[in-house]
């Protein structure tokens, strides 16, 4: 039996430790594997009786060779080691789609939705002062198949992988059951340059008792103590605080100045720390102001991508150094700003643009869904709320998006963005909120956005590059008229553009699917989007090729959507030198 508690590799949820005091260990590595296509012999508890393979985690069960298409369910197991006498606090940062979580063959967890994380605690047993530790089974049931059960993961022009795709940690928290669940920081600009944070802290008490403590937060050389509080037994409590007059460098793509932010757990009968999270914050303030968008009260204009959590080799489970590599191209080609297209990131990525200086707007997951889906109310408010939750802290995210291309030509399609839009706002007033529309002049829900965002594919759709301007111009009167129902005066992001181009195929003629083709939109939308003063961000349609899901795409070639800049393989095409050009022209000419 190893020793885990010397031998424990640290947590690889993010890019550095949010632990110095609480254990957390890694869940990443071989686990055993079985799909119910190997039909398992099952047990009494309904969890399969042997494994016929192993996986790696994380990964994507479409790289096992015959699995390439799989969709179905399957069941992960690995040997859980828990610290006798406190709760286990299991984090999965995305399991795609739907995951059960079993404990020596209890259910104790529940999860839908491939890109949110979620937690799991397991009861603690044993005796504290015991020093071995406990080992459990930890099995996984995990669905990927689409259906009345799933509203947000459909056919789709994307494709919903089936794993323990993005990486997973255990925790021992305290053995009296109070732990820090979360913390959210919000920075202000403040008089002289210096900063005010507005601290919520979440406790969560597992025990069965109050339990009374102080948390002291500290960051950039300030410091303050929330308390004491007692936190009654089996729930939760927030305690809110301001650290006012913080002297910290700025951040932005620019200059992306991180400081980190610990908060700790103290018992103030014996001083004692019991426990403790730290997160990292940016100083930085987005405003809308009119028709423009203030980071730290000066106009910036973001230029980018939409980007697919895709890959040829990994596909959505893309490993931390090739998530590195996509921002270093996007910083190649001249970028500043990216959108999660359609739904929020692993959040190593979103810690990598913290660190390099990108702009990111967020978005719930959503593409094109029906609110009448029977699973759809639930299951996009909880995804919302848990977008939310757990990003907040990323100073790179410095817009929220919901509902891409959803109903809203119609008073329910309104009223549904007006209820996300509210949502949003009251979880987090810091940030503007923006949804990407295609129905252009017959939307009726612009007053639900703080910045107009359109998906325009003029020059693929219908007509010719020719058709870009003009359009737009159109677009942006419009707008600006009481016929937009609340979009007059406000800032406009052009969300999507451009058009297919299948790698490698070359034509003079510069046929449509020709790369030839995918240049010329791109450098016409580009010349057009990155210079009209209305315009404060685009955002083209899309980094690179994703595969997307064979009975509803027969239309999109090899099904993949083939409208990236670069291929799936990240092998850029032709129009790669194009966008490079236009995006370091419009740098130099806004200067940012
Ligand atoms: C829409 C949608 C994208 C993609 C795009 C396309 O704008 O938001 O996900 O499907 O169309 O390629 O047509």
């Amino acid at each position: 039996m190893s020793c885990f508690l010397c031998s424990y590799t640290v947590a690889m949820r993010r890019t550095f430790d949010e632990h110095e005091v609480r254990p957390a260990w890694s869940l990443d590595g071989r686990w055993q594997f079985v799909t119910q296509g190997d039909k398992p012999p099952m047990r009494k508890d309904g969890l399969p009786r042997s494994y016929a393979r192993s996986i790696q985690v994380p990964s994507c069960w479409e790289l096992l060779p015959g699995l390439e298409s799989y969709r179905g369910v399957a069941w992960f197991r690995t040997v859980l080691e828990r610290l006798p006498g406190r709760p286990t606090r299991l984090v999965f940062g995305g399991v795609s789609h739907t995951a059960d979580v079993y404990v020596d063959g209890r259910r104790l967890g529940h999860h839908y939705d491939a890109f949110t994380p979620f937690e799991v605690v397991v009861p603690a047993e044993g005796d504290p002062a015991d020093d071995r530790p406990i080992e459990s089974e930890l099995v996984l049931r995990v669905d990927n198949t689409f259906g009345p059960h799933s509203g947000l993961h459909l056919e789709n022009d994307y494709y919903t992988w089936g794993g323990i795709t993005r990486p997973a940690e255990a925790q021992a928290l305290p053995d009296d059951g109070l732990f820090i669940q979360r913390i959210f920081a919000t920075p202000t600009l403040a008089p002289g340059g210096r900063w005010n944070l507005d601290l919520r802290v979440r406790l969560g008490n597992l025990g069965t008792g109050v339990v009374r403590r102080t948390v002291r937060v500290a960051v950039a050389g300030c410091s303050m103590t929330l308390g004491p509080i007692a936190v009654p037994p089996a729930g939760d409590k927030t305690v809110e605080g301001r650290i006012t007059g913080i002297a910290a460098d700025p951040w932005s793509a620019s200059s992306p100045s991180l400081y980190f932010l610990t908060a700790q757990l103290i018992d103030p009968d014996t001083d004692e720390i019991t426990d403790d999270l730290i997160d990292r914050v940016g100083f930085r303030q987005v405003r809308v102001r009119g028709k423009r968008v203030l980071l730290n009260g000066r106009a910036v204009r973001f230029r980018g991508f939409n980007r697919h959590e895709s890959h040829g080799n990994f596909g959505c489970a893309l490993p931390l150094e090739a998530q590195a590599q996509d921002l270093e191209i996007l910083r190649d080609l001249g970028c500043n700003f990216v959108r999660t297209a359609h739904y929020p990131n692993d959040q190593r990525f979103l810690d990598l643009c913290d660190e390099m200086g990108f702009y990111v707007w967020e978005e719930s997951h959503a593409r094109q869904v029906k609110s009448d889906h029977p699973a759809y109310p639930e299951q996009i408010t909880r995804s919302t709320q848990e977008m939310l939750d757990w990003h907040h802290n990323h100073p790179a995210i410095v817009m929220w998006g919901y509902l891409n291309e959803c109903e809203s030509r119609t008073p329910e399609g309104r009223d549904e963005h007006a209820r996300l839009y509210r949502l949003i706002k009251q979880c987090d007033p810091s940030r503007p909120v923006t949804f990407a529309c295609h129905y252009n002049k017959l939307s009726i829900a612009y007053r639900f956005c703080d910045i107009v965002s359109w998906n325009r594919y003029d020059a693929w759709y219908s007509g010719w590059t020719q058709k870009i301007e003009p359009a737009i111009k159109d677009m942006i009167k419009w707008l600006d008229t009481p016929a937009s129902k609340g979009g007059a005066g406000k800032p406009v992001i052009m969300s999507e553009f451009g058009g297919a181009g299948l790698y490698g195929c070359r034509a003079r003629t510069r046929a449509k699917w020709t790369e030839e083709y995918q240049s010329d939109i791109l450098d016409e939308s580009l010349r057009v989007y990155l210079h009209h003063p209305r315009i404060v961000g685009a955002a083209i349609w899309q980094f690179t090729d994703c595969r997307v899901t064979e009975n509803h795409w027969s239309t999109r070639a090899r099904t993949h959507n083939n409208k990236g800049t670069l291929d799936e393989f990240r092998r850029p095409k032709l129009a790669y030198d194009t966008v490079k050009a236009r995006m370091e022209e419009a740098a130099k000419k806004w200067n940012r």
